[in-house]
Protein backbone atom coordinates (compact mmCIF):
# COMPACT_ATOMS: atom_id res chain seq x y z
CA UNK A 1 0.00 0.00 0.00
CA UNK A 2 0.95 3.42 -0.66
CA UNK A 3 2.09 5.70 2.04
CA UNK A 4 -0.04 8.38 2.44
CA UNK A 5 2.62 10.92 1.21
CA UNK A 6 2.99 8.77 -2.03
CA UNK A 7 -0.85 9.47 -1.99
CA UNK A 8 -0.48 13.51 -1.27
CA UNK A 9 2.06 13.38 -4.36
CA UNK A 10 -0.20 11.65 -6.63
CA UNK A 11 -3.42 14.19 -5.95
CA UNK A 12 -0.89 17.13 -6.14
CA UNK A 13 0.02 15.53 -9.88
CA UNK A 14 -3.49 14.65 -10.64
CA UNK A 15 -4.83 17.86 -9.78
CA UNK A 16 -2.31 19.65 -11.94
CA UNK A 17 -3.47 17.56 -15.11
CA UNK A 18 -6.51 18.43 -13.86
CA UNK A 19 -6.04 22.07 -14.33
CA UNK A 20 -4.82 21.62 -18.02
CA UNK A 21 -8.09 20.11 -19.03
CA UNK A 22 -9.60 23.14 -17.68
CA UNK A 23 -7.63 25.20 -19.59
CA UNK A 24 -7.84 23.73 -23.17
CA UNK A 25 -11.77 23.34 -22.48
CA UNK A 26 -12.55 26.59 -21.72
CA UNK A 27 -11.49 27.55 -25.29
CA UNK A 28 -13.99 24.59 -26.71
CA UNK A 29 -17.45 25.28 -26.80
CA UNK A 30 -18.58 21.15 -26.60
CA UNK A 31 -17.04 20.97 -22.78
CA UNK A 32 -18.49 24.14 -21.69
CA UNK A 33 -22.47 23.48 -22.60
CA UNK A 34 -24.57 22.13 -19.36
CA UNK A 35 -27.88 21.46 -18.65
CA UNK A 36 -29.83 22.33 -15.41
CA UNK A 37 -30.74 18.31 -14.19
CA UNK A 38 -34.63 17.82 -14.20
CA UNK A 39 -34.09 15.61 -10.72
CA UNK A 40 -32.16 17.99 -8.96
CA UNK A 41 -33.82 21.95 -10.22
CA UNK A 42 -30.88 23.55 -8.89
CA UNK A 43 -28.00 21.46 -9.78
CA UNK A 44 -25.85 22.34 -13.78
CA UNK A 45 -24.25 19.65 -14.68
CA UNK A 46 -21.47 20.30 -17.83
CA UNK A 47 -19.67 17.73 -20.15
CA UNK A 48 -16.53 19.22 -18.55
CA UNK A 49 -17.53 17.80 -15.19
CA UNK A 50 -17.23 14.27 -16.33
CA UNK A 51 -14.41 14.52 -18.69
CA UNK A 52 -12.57 16.02 -15.46
CA UNK A 53 -14.07 13.16 -13.52
CA UNK A 54 -12.55 10.28 -15.63
CA UNK A 55 -9.10 11.76 -15.75
CA UNK A 56 -9.07 11.45 -11.97
CA UNK A 57 -10.54 8.58 -11.35
CA UNK A 58 -8.03 6.71 -13.88
CA UNK A 59 -5.21 8.26 -12.19
CA UNK A 60 -6.66 7.57 -8.69
CA UNK A 61 -8.28 3.76 -9.43
CA UNK A 62 -4.89 1.86 -8.82
CA UNK A 63 -4.44 2.39 -5.75
CA UNK A 64 -7.01 0.57 -4.88
CA UNK A 65 -8.57 2.79 -2.63
CA UNK A 66 -12.61 3.63 -1.86
CA UNK A 67 -13.41 6.51 -3.51
CA UNK A 68 -17.09 8.93 -3.42
CA UNK A 69 -16.98 11.58 -6.45
CA UNK A 70 -19.50 14.24 -6.88
CA UNK A 71 -20.71 12.11 -10.44
CA UNK A 72 -19.70 8.74 -10.33
CA UNK A 73 -21.03 8.28 -6.65
CA UNK A 74 -19.78 5.22 -4.56
CA UNK A 75 -17.04 3.51 -5.89
CA UNK A 76 -15.86 0.26 -3.76
CA UNK A 77 -12.28 -0.29 -3.01
CA UNK A 78 -10.25 -2.01 0.16
CA UNK A 79 -11.48 -0.78 3.23
CA UNK A 80 -8.75 -2.11 5.46
CA UNK A 81 -7.21 1.12 6.56
CA UNK A 82 -10.21 3.45 6.99
CA UNK A 83 -9.27 5.82 3.94
CA UNK A 84 -11.26 7.23 1.13
CA UNK A 85 -10.65 9.69 -1.14
CA UNK A 86 -13.48 12.58 -1.77
CA UNK A 87 -13.37 13.74 -5.28
CA UNK A 88 -15.24 16.85 -6.89
CA UNK A 89 -13.93 16.74 -10.12
CA UNK A 90 -15.13 20.44 -10.55
CA UNK A 91 -16.73 22.68 -7.34
CA UNK A 92 -17.81 25.37 -8.65
CA UNK A 93 -19.71 24.34 -12.22
CA UNK A 94 -21.68 27.42 -12.83
CA UNK A 95 -18.76 29.69 -12.61
CA UNK A 96 -16.60 27.91 -14.69
CA UNK A 97 -19.13 27.69 -17.92
CA UNK A 98 -20.16 30.78 -17.72
CA UNK A 99 -16.85 32.40 -16.98
CA UNK A 100 -18.46 34.16 -13.88
CA UNK A 101 -15.84 33.44 -10.96
CA UNK A 102 -13.57 30.19 -9.98
CA UNK A 103 -13.85 26.89 -9.90
CA UNK A 104 -12.00 24.36 -8.69
CA UNK A 105 -10.78 20.65 -8.97
CA UNK A 106 -10.95 19.17 -5.48
CA UNK A 107 -9.41 16.11 -4.27
CA UNK A 108 -8.86 14.85 -0.66
CA UNK A 109 -7.90 11.75 1.17
CA UNK A 110 -10.15 10.94 4.56
CA UNK A 111 -9.61 8.56 7.38
CA UNK A 112 -13.03 7.49 8.19
CA UNK A 113 -15.11 10.97 8.89
CA UNK A 114 -11.30 12.81 9.69
CA UNK A 115 -9.96 14.42 6.29
CA UNK A 116 -6.07 13.66 5.91
CA UNK A 117 -5.04 16.08 3.18
CA UNK A 118 -7.03 17.82 0.87
CA UNK A 119 -5.24 19.07 -2.85
CA UNK A 120 -7.48 21.90 -4.32
CA UNK A 121 -6.80 23.17 -7.69
CA UNK A 122 -8.08 26.66 -8.65
CA UNK A 123 -8.95 27.75 -12.30
CA UNK A 124 -8.37 30.52 -13.48
CA UNK A 125 -4.98 31.03 -11.52
CA UNK A 126 -3.88 27.50 -12.10
CA UNK A 127 -2.86 28.24 -8.46
CA UNK A 128 -2.50 24.42 -6.44
CA UNK A 129 -3.32 24.56 -2.52
CA UNK A 130 -2.63 21.67 -0.65
CA UNK A 131 -2.78 20.78 3.27
CA UNK A 132 -3.90 18.82 6.18
CA UNK A 133 -3.90 18.78 10.41
CA UNK A 134 -0.38 16.56 10.44
CA UNK A 135 1.30 18.38 7.16
CA UNK A 136 0.28 22.17 7.67
CA UNK A 137 -0.99 24.09 4.71
CA UNK A 138 0.10 25.50 1.38
CA UNK A 139 -0.89 27.71 -1.42
CA UNK A 140 1.50 27.86 -4.50
CA UNK A 141 4.50 26.68 -2.14
CA UNK A 142 4.15 29.33 0.57
CA UNK A 143 2.66 28.68 4.29
CA UNK A 144 -1.09 29.85 4.65
CA UNK A 145 -2.39 30.54 7.93
CA UNK A 146 -5.75 31.54 9.28
CA UNK A 147 -6.66 35.38 10.31
CA UNK A 148 -7.60 36.00 14.27
CA UNK A 149 -10.32 37.95 14.19
CA UNK A 150 -12.56 37.48 17.27
CA UNK A 151 -15.70 39.24 16.36
CA UNK A 152 -18.18 37.90 14.19
CA UNK A 153 -19.60 41.27 13.53
CA UNK A 154 -16.01 42.07 12.16
CA UNK A 155 -15.68 39.33 10.20
CA UNK A 156 -16.04 37.89 7.22
CA UNK A 157 -18.63 35.07 5.90
CA UNK A 158 -18.18 33.13 2.85
CA UNK A 159 -21.29 31.03 2.62
CA UNK A 160 -23.61 30.09 -0.28
CA UNK A 161 -27.09 28.04 -1.28
CA UNK A 162 -25.98 24.66 -2.26
CA UNK A 163 -28.17 22.93 -5.00
CA UNK A 164 -30.08 20.85 -2.22
CA UNK A 165 -30.79 23.72 0.08
CA UNK A 166 -34.70 23.98 0.61
CA UNK A 167 -36.40 27.84 -0.38
CA UNK A 168 -39.13 27.90 2.91
CA UNK A 169 -39.53 29.58 5.18
CA UNK A 170 -38.31 27.78 8.25
CA UNK A 171 -34.64 27.16 6.98
CA UNK A 172 -34.48 30.68 4.82
CA UNK A 173 -35.20 32.63 8.61
CA UNK A 174 -32.29 30.76 10.07
CA UNK A 175 -30.26 31.31 7.15
CA UNK A 176 -30.40 35.30 7.44
CA UNK A 177 -30.22 35.03 11.26
CA UNK A 178 -26.82 33.35 10.77
CA UNK A 179 -25.99 36.00 8.27
CA UNK A 180 -26.89 38.62 10.02
CA UNK A 181 -24.34 37.80 12.80
CA UNK A 182 -21.37 38.78 10.41
CA UNK A 183 -19.94 42.06 9.54
CA UNK A 184 -20.09 41.04 5.37
CA UNK A 185 -21.14 38.33 3.71
CA UNK A 186 -19.82 36.90 0.23
CA UNK A 187 -21.18 34.30 -1.78
CA UNK A 188 -18.16 32.69 -4.11
CA UNK A 189 -19.77 30.40 -5.66
CA UNK A 190 -17.55 27.03 -4.91
CA UNK A 191 -17.23 25.51 -1.20
CA UNK A 192 -13.86 24.70 -2.01
CA UNK A 193 -12.37 28.09 -2.94
CA UNK A 194 -14.87 29.57 0.25
CA UNK A 195 -12.98 27.81 2.72
CA UNK A 196 -9.38 27.96 1.35
CA UNK A 197 -10.02 32.02 1.49
CA UNK A 198 -10.32 30.87 5.42
CA UNK A 199 -7.47 28.95 5.36
CA UNK A 200 -5.64 31.86 3.89
CA UNK A 201 -6.90 34.20 6.36
CA UNK A 202 -8.60 36.42 3.25
CA UNK A 203 -12.21 35.75 5.38
CA UNK A 204 -13.04 34.68 8.73
CA UNK A 205 -15.99 31.70 8.33
CA UNK A 206 -17.10 28.81 5.93
CA UNK A 207 -20.88 27.96 7.00
CA UNK A 208 -23.30 26.53 4.39
CA UNK A 209 -26.04 23.99 4.69
CA UNK A 210 -26.39 20.77 3.36
CA UNK A 211 -23.79 20.96 1.53
CA UNK A 212 -22.45 18.15 -0.95
CA UNK A 213 -19.26 16.07 1.19
CA UNK A 214 -17.39 16.55 -2.20
CA UNK A 215 -17.69 19.96 -2.41
CA UNK A 216 -16.05 20.69 1.33
CA UNK A 217 -13.41 17.08 1.90
CA UNK A 218 -10.78 19.20 0.77
CA UNK A 219 -11.25 22.44 2.08
CA UNK A 220 -11.84 21.54 5.36
CA UNK A 221 -8.56 19.66 5.31
CA UNK A 222 -6.13 22.20 4.25
CA UNK A 223 -8.05 24.56 6.66
CA UNK A 224 -7.38 22.32 9.45
CA UNK A 225 -3.56 23.17 8.26
CA UNK A 226 -3.96 26.48 8.13
CA UNK A 227 -5.19 26.41 12.41
CA UNK A 228 -8.95 26.82 11.60
CA UNK A 229 -11.76 24.41 13.00
CA UNK A 230 -14.69 23.11 12.11
CA UNK A 231 -18.32 21.19 12.59
CA UNK A 232 -19.70 18.94 10.30
CA UNK A 233 -23.62 17.37 11.18
CA UNK A 234 -25.17 15.49 8.84
CA UNK A 235 -27.80 17.27 6.57
CA UNK A 236 -31.23 16.14 4.85
CA UNK A 237 -29.40 13.83 1.81
CA UNK A 238 -26.87 11.32 1.66
CA UNK A 239 -23.52 12.68 1.83
CA UNK A 240 -24.73 16.27 2.63
CA UNK A 241 -24.01 18.02 5.58
CA UNK A 242 -24.37 20.85 7.62
CA UNK A 243 -20.96 22.86 7.63
CA UNK A 244 -19.41 25.53 10.41
CA UNK A 245 -16.23 26.11 9.61
CA UNK A 246 -14.11 29.23 10.82
CA UNK A 247 -10.58 30.59 12.49
CA UNK A 248 -10.81 28.93 15.46
CA UNK A 249 -11.07 32.66 16.64
CA UNK A 250 -14.52 33.68 16.59
CA UNK A 251 -15.96 34.24 19.70
C1 LIG B 1 -21.29 24.43 -5.55
C2 LIG B 1 -20.83 24.59 -4.10
C3 LIG B 1 -21.23 25.93 -3.53
C4 LIG B 1 -22.70 26.07 -3.55
C5 LIG B 1 -23.15 25.99 -5.00
C6 LIG B 1 -22.75 24.66 -5.62
P1 LIG B 1 -20.95 22.61 -7.56
O1 LIG B 1 -20.94 23.13 -6.00
O2 LIG B 1 -19.48 24.43 -3.96
O3 LIG B 1 -20.73 26.09 -2.22
O4 LIG B 1 -23.10 27.26 -2.92
O5 LIG B 1 -24.52 26.15 -5.13
O6 LIG B 1 -23.44 23.58 -5.03
O7 LIG B 1 -22.35 22.18 -7.77
O8 LIG B 1 -20.51 23.71 -8.43
O9 LIG B 1 -19.97 21.46 -7.51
Amino acid sequence: MASNDELLLLAINTARDALKLLEQAIGKPNSLEYTFLEVLPKEIKANIDLELEALILSRLKPVGLPMISEEAGDIKGSTENGLRWIIDPLDGTANFVRKLGGSAVSIALWNRDFPVFGVIGEFPSCSLAWGGKSYGSFFDGKRIHVSHFRKRDQSILCTGFPSRFEFVSTRTNRFWEMLSSFGKVRMLGAASISLLQVASGKADAYIEEDIMIWDVASGLAILEGAGGKYKIIPGQHLYSYFVEATNGNLE
